[in-house]
This record gives C-alpha cells, structure tokens and sequence, in this order.
C-alpha cells in the first residue's frame, strides 16, 4: 500500500510542513512510482525575477488537495507512491552548471522508472528535462503550453535561457520533430519570422484564441493526433493563464487560457504515453491570495493523476 498524504481529519491542512499536497518526502518511503521535484531556479529569466521562489510557493498553495479526484476518477495517491523528492539544488551564478546538474538530477531521480512532476523554476529547466527524458525514452513527442514559442535563438548573445529552450532541444535531437505543438500562445512577437522558424523546426500550434474559438474538444482532438501513442513530454508555462488566473509570473500576458480550460485540455490526456512533465515560472512575488500557486498546484495534482492512471493500469 502506498504511504499517503498527511491525514487531514486528524492533523489541520496548514499545519506542518508542506510538501506537495502533504505527500510524504523521497527519504521517507522505500520507492516512488511518481516524484514532485523543486527546480528553485530564475537565472534565465529576461523580464521579472522571482521563479525561484515557485517550488516553495506551489507546495504551500497545494496544501489543500484532496486524495481522490472526481474530473479522472482516480485516487492518484492510492493508486501510485507519489513523494515529494525536493529541490534540485541548481547554481544560480552558473546557468551551464544548473542545466548539467538539473539533468543528472533527474536521470538520477528516474532511474528506477520514477515518472517526475517537476515544479520550476523558470522554463530553462525544460530543456535539461528534456535531455533526461530523451536519455530514457529516446526523442519524445512535446506539448507545450505558454503565452511564448520558446524557440528563440539568443538574448544578449545567451544560448540558454527561459525563451530558448525548445529551439535547443530541437538542436540537440532530443524532441520527436513529428510531434510538437505548444498550446495557447498569443500576444506580440518580433516580427513574422518567429513563426516561420518555428514551423520549421515542426511546431504546431494551437493558439489561445483557437482555445476560444474552437473549443476544448477540438483542441485535445488536434493535439492527440499529433502526438498519437508517442513518449510525450508535457510542459506547462504558468503564463499560458491569462494574468486574471495566474498573475505571478514573469513575463504575463493579455488574453490566456483560464485555469478551468488548461485543466479541461489536461482531463482530455487520459491514454497518452505520458512520460514526465513540468509547471515552471510561477514567481510568488507578483502572486495575490495564491492565484497563481493554487492553479500551478491543481495542474501538477491533475498531471500527478494522469501519471498515476497509467501506473495503475486505468489509461
Ligand atoms: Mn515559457
């Protein structure tokens, strides 16, 4: 039987420690089929500060997560051993040491088939997550949710950073180019190019306004095609809410998802190879009454939920 959260009828939901969901910690159960790991990391931010402070902030705001969840029918902490494994201690003075660090982590962490959530962070960590995914599962199919394209070259001649990720991964082989598509992107670029470069490296797109205009059905039809039965890596921009949902971020933007349609896309997942995901740049900061820490927390418990189904033999 898996070790389960803290029992809420016996010990208050804001009192102790806070784990993620009040989960026991790695040290405290002898394996885990399904970790949520810290990446307290901003180094390669280009506006507002303050991710680093995400994995403390998500854990706090996720205090009042309940064990079983009705939109998946499932129990994930029934039906899985999930931990909260902590933070990965990355450099903040050394952006190239964080990434290897990041990705020895989490090989390390996976090693013995443990699926991570991993809470950021800015959305340089996808890229070392990515390299570790890859090493697992070989090049893996990627559905990226984020106001932004992340598939930018350089900013101030730096290669990594938090909008550059994914035009590294491509660069280095580690995404399957068949089957990529962000989710909810809108608001200013540099120039048409952007888009142009992107589709290139076989990006398709789902934009916010799609999200409005054609609806949530249509939307997870569209991205299940692409990524078919395929290792998929899913990665979750916090700003892809609109600032009304999630206004502690660093580089927000007008016209996002609500946290109700980025669940609702999510709850269409179910059966998709599922290998790993992330919720990154969630900056307490510019958070109001835990916004944006209790949506980041919901998505990482429905993302948890769906790792957990195909752990116990449900999707
Ligand atoms: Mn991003």
């Amino acid at each position: 039987m898996p070790v389960g959260p803290v029992d809420a009828s016996k010990n208050p939901r804001y009192a102790g420690f806070a784990t993620f969901a009040r989960l026991p910690r790695l040290d405290q159960v002898e394996r885990a089929d399904i970790a949520i790991v810290g990446v307290p990391f901003d180094t390669g931010v280009s506006y507002r500060p303050g991710a680093r402070f995400g994995p403390s902030h998500v854990r706090e705001s996720s205090r009042l997560l309940r064990p079983y969840n009705p939109a998946l029918d499932v129990s994930p902490f029934a039906a899985a051993q999930v931990v909260d494994a902590g933070d990965i201690a990355a450099n903040p003075f050394n952006i190239n040491e964080a990434l290897e660090t990041v990705q020895a982590s989490a090989l390390d962490l996976t090693a013995g088939g443990t699926r991570l959530v991993t809470i950021g962070g800015d959305h340089t960590i996808a890229l070392p997550l990515l390299r570790a995914a890859a090493e697992r599962h070989g090049p893996v199919a990627l559905v990226h949710f984020d106001a932004h394209l992340d598939t930018w070259d350089t900013y101030f001649g730096a290669e990594y950073t938090h909008g550059t990720p994914f035009r590294r991964a491509v660069e280095e082989g580690v995404l399957d180019t068949e089957a990529l598509c962000h989710v909810g992107t809108r608001g200013p670029l540099y120039g048409k190019k952007d888009l142009e470069e992107d589709r290139r490296f076989g990006f398709g797109i789902v934009t916010s306004s799609d999200v409005f205009r054609q609806g949530v059905d249509e939307v997870v039809d569209k991205i299940r095609q692409r990524v078919g039965n395929r290792p998929v890596y899913v990665s979750i921009d916090i700003d892809v809410l609109d600032p009304a949902h999630a206004p502690g971020t660093g580089t927000p933007e007008a016209g996002g998802l609500t946290s109700r349609e980025l669940l609702e896309i999510l709850r269409g997942f179910v059966g998709l190879n599922l290998i790993g995901a992330d919720v990154v740049e969630v900056a307490p900061a510019y958070d109001h009454a835990e916004l944006t820490g209790v949506a980041a927390s919901h998505v990482a418990y429905d993302l948890v939920s769906l790792l957990a189904m195909r752990h116990g033999g449900q999707a």
